[in-house]
């Protein structure tokens, strides 16, 4: 940093003249200020408020040489709740915190000529001090003037990550000064990580948590009382929480109430969790008071427009009534493709456009495009105004502190409502259309609301298409003639081979009727009898499910055995996500989708057919995808068809694929449905990563698993989420995230099963904390690799083939 040189002692005369004469001062036991020439250096010296509450001194976040300035409560365990240099820490216990003449902060270290931080440089006090309140600001000011709106500087400007008691967060309309709060990078590393709180001005000011700048959360707008989407944030016993909205400024902050609450923080974790801490006086820790997000529907726009989010109903994501999903054909019970009104406000006719449903304990929408008429106005009054203008499709009265008053008017799409099952929320009335009944757009998918429609409206609104299962008929597998099977697959052609399966190559091909048919030409070296794989292949055809490829029939002849399967247009997973292009086609929710098809796939196999049958070669090139995504798992059942020596439980041979195979399995070849369940944590981690795990890593890692491993212990994981994935619901992916990371523990015993990982991708289940797999490889002090290696190096491992007797 340029540093002026003026006539008074410059800060680099200061450092120099401080450096050249070694000068140190005594330290001074207990001081709250900080003056010019009397500098605060890391040798366990602090500055204590007057009050004792805070203390301000150098910290380390870990045992790590990385030295901080912070601030802290002085009875609780060293957590900073304000971080000076956050982004440039002083190495070893060589620094120093000074007061220039002027009035500025300087972070530097002794016998240096940088400057690690610096609070200001556009203070010019003559006689300048620094003091450490007992609120926790520490404030630059010109000495004998103690008029707390005169300071120069001040720490609660410059929030890090918390918020404290009395401190401002939001804008001063004046001097465009806006308070945000940042979080850490890592458990260790204060510097300024992905999350930021902060009020948002558009329509009507709301809070919002944002990921680099895309809203993540809505806190939404303060309703007198709360701000709607963060209800038991503020605690009306415990706190007085105060929004103002006003031509100078827009700001929320809070006090404590009740005097045996020894401290309370607003704090955004690196995580990206808003939470209150709160901690009574003579406890050691933080209590969480309170957190963010809690479920699905706090996920900004978790449904898209037009639609609410209700995390308790079985239908997470419904349309509003009158309201029709935007696009039937990819409609989705959780995608957020939102929805439009069934018909066009009928505004030149005042008759039949009044009717309104109201939605209780509800989140109320986005409000950017809303419009507040603040004054008292009633509730009817609002709904009056509301009528009266034909782009408005819903109101609520603006402020519920004392009664009712107040107007809020949606004029556009309503966007991010949720409902509250508990506490929380308040009255929203979203506009009808009233529609006669000989429009047969009988297509309402779900109707939501509190209140019954209008008897009139029942009869469309109910008159919904279910969708239908399909019932699938219990087929006897049909043997196909070798014939067949040539002319539809042209003798084998090379241009029809689609690939090469784990059991041999795989054919497409056309039966007469048009019908297209994948064809596995198994190994002729099988000696299994004739009989025995007729039947294995009869009860594997009986093996039905969606996430399974379905088998149409085999062909035994003439030396050859194929299996007949239906045909999947869309291939194997591996050549959408490791392909540059179409990975850009699965979406974070197509994923997630296809993640869970693969988990009740693979449950079924495991527990839920007649056989238990262990796949063995889980991965992504056996999952394949239908037309509309739904993944297949393929090659299934085909261990036991080919069953011989090296197919025991314990075998000699090992067959799989690098990068899929448990330790337990590429190491002593011992095998059981665990090991299937660690091939599908390795999937579940290549499918948010779209990386292979056994890629060339570029890094200090191994293999993918370690390399998310350690974001993991750092709270960075969603770093690994594919770029091409779009939008995200972080909950879900860390979900996801930390369920593949339990499916690739060391120990099959602390794997779950697959009933238990399905059960823990579809609730909000608590999910064990996974423990630091083996694979993870790191390096010591003389950059040499320590910890163990994985995946082994085995001799003669055929990565997928299975070699036939
Ligand atoms: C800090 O803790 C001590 C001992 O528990 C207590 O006497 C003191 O009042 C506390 N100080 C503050 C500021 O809470
Ligand atoms: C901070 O100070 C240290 C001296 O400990 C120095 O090595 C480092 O480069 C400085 N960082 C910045 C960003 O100035
Ligand atoms: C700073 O420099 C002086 C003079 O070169 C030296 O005596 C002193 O040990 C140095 N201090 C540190 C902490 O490096
Ligand atoms: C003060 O700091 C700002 C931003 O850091 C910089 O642009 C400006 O040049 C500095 N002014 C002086 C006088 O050093
Ligand atoms: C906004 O900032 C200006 C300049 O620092 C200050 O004079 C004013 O008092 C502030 N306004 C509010 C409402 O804090
Ligand atoms: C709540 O805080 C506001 C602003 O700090 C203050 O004006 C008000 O008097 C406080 N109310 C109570 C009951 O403490
Ligand atoms: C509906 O979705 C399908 C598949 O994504 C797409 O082909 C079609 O164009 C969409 N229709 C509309 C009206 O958006
Ligand atoms: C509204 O309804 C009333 C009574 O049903 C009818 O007399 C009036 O003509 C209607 N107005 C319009 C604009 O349709
Ligand atoms: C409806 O409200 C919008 C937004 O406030 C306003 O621009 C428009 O003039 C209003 N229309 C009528 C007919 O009042
Ligand atoms: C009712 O809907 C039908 C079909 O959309 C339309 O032809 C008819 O004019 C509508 N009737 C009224 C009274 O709006
Ligand atoms: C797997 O084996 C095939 C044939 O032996 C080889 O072409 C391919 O490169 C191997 N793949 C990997 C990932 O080792
Ligand atoms: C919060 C703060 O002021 N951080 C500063 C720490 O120091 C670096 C390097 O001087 C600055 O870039 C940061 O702004």
């Amino acid at each position: 940093m340029q540093l002026r040189i003026s006539c008074k002692p410059s800060i680099f005369l200061l450092l120099r003249l401080l450096l050249s004469t070694g000068l140190v001062y005594p330290a001074i036991d207990a001081r709250n200020i900080l003056i010019p020439g009397q500098p605060l250096y890391d040798d366990g010296t602090t500055l204590i408020s007057s009050g004792g509450r805070f203390e301000l001194g150098f910290f380390s976040p870990t045992a790590s040489r990385r030295r901080y300035v912070g601030i802290w409560y002085r009875n609780i365990s060293q957590t900073p709740v304000w971080v000076a240099n956050r982004s440039s820490p002083i190495y070893g216990r060589s620094g120093l915190l000074l007061l220039s003449g002027e009035g500025t902060l300087i972070v530097t270290a002794i016998n240096s000529s940088t400057v690690n931080w610096s609070s200001s440089n556009l203070t010019r006090l003559t006689n300048p001090k620094a003091t450490l309140f007992d609120d926790g600001n520490f404030a630059v000011r010109e000495a004998g003037n103690d008029d707390p709106d005169s300071f120069a500087w001040q720490s609660f400007d410059f929030p890090t990550d918390t918020l404290l008691p009395g401190m401002k967060l939001g804008w001063n309309l004046t001097s465009g000064l806006n308070r945000q709060l940042t979080s850490w990078a890592s458990a260790s590393d204060p510097s300024p990580g992905g999350y930021t709180l902060g009020i948002d001005l558009q329509g009507d000011p709301q809070l919002f948590v944002w990921f680099r700048s895309q809203p993540l959360w809505r806190g939404g707008r303060w309703n007198g009382l709360y701000f709607t989407g963060a209800p038991g944030m503020d605690d009306p016993l415990l706190f007085n929480a105060t929004f103002v909205v006003d031509p100078r400024q827009v700001i929320y902050s809070f006090s404590l109430r009740d005097p045996s609450i020894g401290g309370s923080v607003l704090v955004v974790d690196y995580s990206g969790e808003l939470q209150r801490l709160d901690w009574m006086d003579g406890a050691e820790v933080w209590d969480v008071d309170w957190s963010m997000p809690k479920d699905p529907c706090d996920t900004m726009s978790a449904c898209g427009a037009n639609a609410v989010c209700d995390p308790n109903a079985r239908q997470m994501c419904r349309c509003l009534a009158a309201f029709l999903v935007n696009n039937a054909s990819t409609w989705d019970p959780s995608n957020p493709n939102g929805c439009s009104r069934i018909s066009p406000l009928n505004c030149g006719n005042s008759n039949g456009t009044g009717a309104f449903f109201k939605f209780s304990r509800s989140k109320l929408p986005d409000t950017s495009i809303s419009v507040v008429d603040r004054r008292s106005t009633s509730l009817d009054q609002c709904r009056e105004s509301c009528m009266k203008n034909c782009s408005c499709n819903a109101y609520a009265s603006s402020d519920i502190s004392e009664s009712e008053s107040g107007c809020i008017m949606w004029m556009g799409d309503i966007t991010d409502l949720r409902l509250y099952s508990g506490a929380g929320g308040q009255d929203l009335y979203v506009r009808m259309t009233v529609f006669n009944s000989s429009n047969s757009q009988g297509e309402i998918l779900f109707l939501t609301t509190t209140t019954a429609p209008p008897s009139r409206l029942r009869y469309m609104l109910y008159n919904s298409n279910a969708v239908k299962e399909i019932e699938e008929e219990d087929l006897d597998l049909p043997l196909f003639d070798l014939d067949t099977v040539l002319d539809a697959t042209n003798n084998f052609a090379a241009e029809n081979k689609l690939g090469q399966g784990g059991f041999g190559p795989v054919y497409k091909g056309r039966l007469g009727d048009g019908q297209e048919i994948a064809v596995k030409r198994l190994s002729k070296t099988s000696t299994q009898g004739i009989d025995e794989f007729k039947n294995e292949v009869v009860i594997i055809a009986k093996l039905q499910h969606q996430n399974l490829v379905r088998l149409l029939g085999c062909c035994i002849q003439g030396g050859e055995r194929t299996l007949i399967y239906e045909y999947m247009p869309n291939g194997s997973l591996d050549a959408f996500l490791f392909d540059e292009e179409k990975r850009m086609l699965l979406d974070w929710k197509t994923r997630y989708d296809i993640i869970v098809g693969i988990a009740r796939g693979l449950l079924y196999l495991h527990h839920d057919s007649r056989l238990k049958i262990i796949h063995r070669d889980m991965k992504a090139s056996n999952i394949l995808l239908d037309k509309d995504n739904i993944p297949k798992i393929s090659d299934f059942g085909l261990a036991r068809i080919f069953r011989g020596d090296e197919m025991e439980i314990n075998t000699r041979k090992v067959v799989g694929t690098y990068g899929y195979m448990s330790p337990e399995y590429g190491m002593n070849g011992i095998f059981s449905i665990k090991s299937d369940v660690f091939s599908f944590g390795v999937l579940i981690l290549e499918i948010i990563s779209g990386k292979k795990n056994r890629g060339a890593y570029q890094s200090d890692y191994l293999n993918l698993l370690g390399h998310i491993w350690s974001l993991w212990e750092e709270g960075k994981s969603v770093e690994i989420v594919d770029k091409s994935i779009g939008s995200f619901s972080i909950v879900e992916v860390t979900r996801c995230i930390k369920i593949g990371l339990l499916c690739v523990q060391d120990r099959p015993q602390d794997r779950p099963t697959m009933s238990l990982v399905v059960t823990m991708l579809s609730s909000d289940s608590t999910i064990p904390e996974p423990k630091q797999p083996c694979f993870v490889v790191a390096l010591d002090s003389s950059n040499s690799l320590i910890g163990k290696q994985y995946p082994p190096s085995i001799n003669n491992v055929s990565n997928t083939t299975l070699e036939g007797r």
